[in-house]
């Protein structure tokens, strides 16, 4: 018999990403039970808005998942690596956000208009990964022109805000804009440099092969989701100072020919997608526009005549709903519907 409402938990609520998942299951009438809102000891006792009640949030550590249908977790990796496997073994199946699960070959990692019928195999551990932010949007652009044309290399360059780094990193571009204006010391605490009218070629840590994680992720997530490892991708993540919304500069070479009007035909019609390209009208995509919305947004597309089959486009979204918290709940809405 079917639920008609399930208990769900937000692990990392007082996050970025877990007070986007709140906004997100209310706007969309998630079939919620109870909510139960989990973070660090410091945040335990603090209350939050859901559906206009007050919710106190509780410490992670001293809650036991029983009787929670779904956990919708954001809380760093080196949480979810404690606390998922727990929750999943209480029966609560787990939607991890952040990378700590992505690349093992028992857990699904899916982008719902890519690999929906990846969830299946959920089953295993009982948790979903939600792929890295950059890699999210970047697959639901090229999924439909690598299912028409086959994509054999991926050249892509981000433009990646703050807020992929949390709320912490968040103040510290705005801190550091109003200290700059006001002639003292910009003060760098979260970020590697200082992020205020600058531009940071790091995003992660550094491995010996001289790419970032944040690089290697893109890299290694790409080909999962498109269960297809002979796709090459060659990544440069950078940060920017935006609030939110990712950008992507992206160079593909398929195997079959292509034209930019193939290309805008296909996305006119690609789920989760919206094509901005109009450019002698000044239309393409921006972060500035694109906050606050569910699509991928897609512009500047053309040819690359210097290799034989090239395109070249700029790709935005915002990073916290279809990169984190949009997608994760997409993922819960297949998971009810199909399986639960
Ligand atoms: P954030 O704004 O810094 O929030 C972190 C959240 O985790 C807070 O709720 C924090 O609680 C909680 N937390 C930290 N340590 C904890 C602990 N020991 N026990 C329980 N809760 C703990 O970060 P965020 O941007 O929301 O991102 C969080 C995760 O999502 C990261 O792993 C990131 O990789 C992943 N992610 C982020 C994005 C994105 O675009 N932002 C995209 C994909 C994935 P307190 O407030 O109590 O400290
Ligand atoms: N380092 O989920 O800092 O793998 O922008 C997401 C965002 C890791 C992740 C960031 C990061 C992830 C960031």
């Amino acid at each position: 018999m079917k639920k008609n409402a399930y208990n769900v938990a937000v692990v990392g609520a007082t996050g970025v990403v877990g007070q986007e998942f709140l906004k997100i299951l209310e706007e969309r009438k998630f079939p919620v039970g109870e909510i139960r809102l989990l973070a660090s000891e410091k945040s335990a006792g603090l209350t939050m808005q859901f559906k206009g009640a007050d919710e106190v949030v509780r410490e992670l550590a001293r809650e036991t998942f029983e009787g929670i249908d779904i956990g919708l977790f954001s809380p760093g990796a080196s949480v979810s690596a404690v606390y998922a496997p727990k929750a999943a073994k209480a029966g609560c199946i787990v939607v991890d956000n952040t990378s700590q699960f992505r690349m093992d070959p028992d857990v699904p990692l899916v982008v719902p208009e890519v690999n929906p019928g990846d969830i299946a195999k959920y089953k295993k551990k009982g948790i979903i990964a939600n792929p890295n932010c950059s890699t999210i949007q970047m697959v639901v652009a090229l999924k439909p022109i690598h299912d028409a044309f086959r994509i054999k290399r991926i050249v892509v360059s981000t433009y990646q805000s703050v807020s992929g780094a949390g709320k912490e990193a968040m103040e510290e571009l705005s801190n550091q804009i109003k200290n700059l204006f006001n002639m003292k010391e910009a003060g760098v605490k979260v970020l590697p440099h200082r992020i205020a009218f600058n531009c940071i070629p790091q995003i992660d840590s550094f491995l010996d092969s001289g790419y970032t994680k944040e690089e290697q992720k893109m890299v290694n997530e790409t080909k999962k989701i498109f269960g297809d490892d002979s796709v090459k991708v060659s990544a440069t993540t950078v940060r920017v100072p935006v609030f939110v919304g990712h950008s992507e500069s992206v160079n593909i070479e398929t195997e079959k020919p292509i034209t930019p009007e193939a290309v805008k035909k296909l996305l006119k019609k690609a789920p989760g997608v919206t094509l901005v390209d109009d450019p002698k009208k000044g239309e393409y995509p921006m972060p500035i526009d694109c906050v606050d919305t569910d699509d991928v947004y897609v512009g500047r597309i053309r040819q690359d005549d210097t290799v034989p089959n090239g395109i070249n486009m700029w790709i935005v979204s915002d990073n916290l709903r279809k990169g984190a918290a949009l997608n994760a709940v997409q993922i819960a809405e297949i998971l009810i519907r199909d399986y639960i």
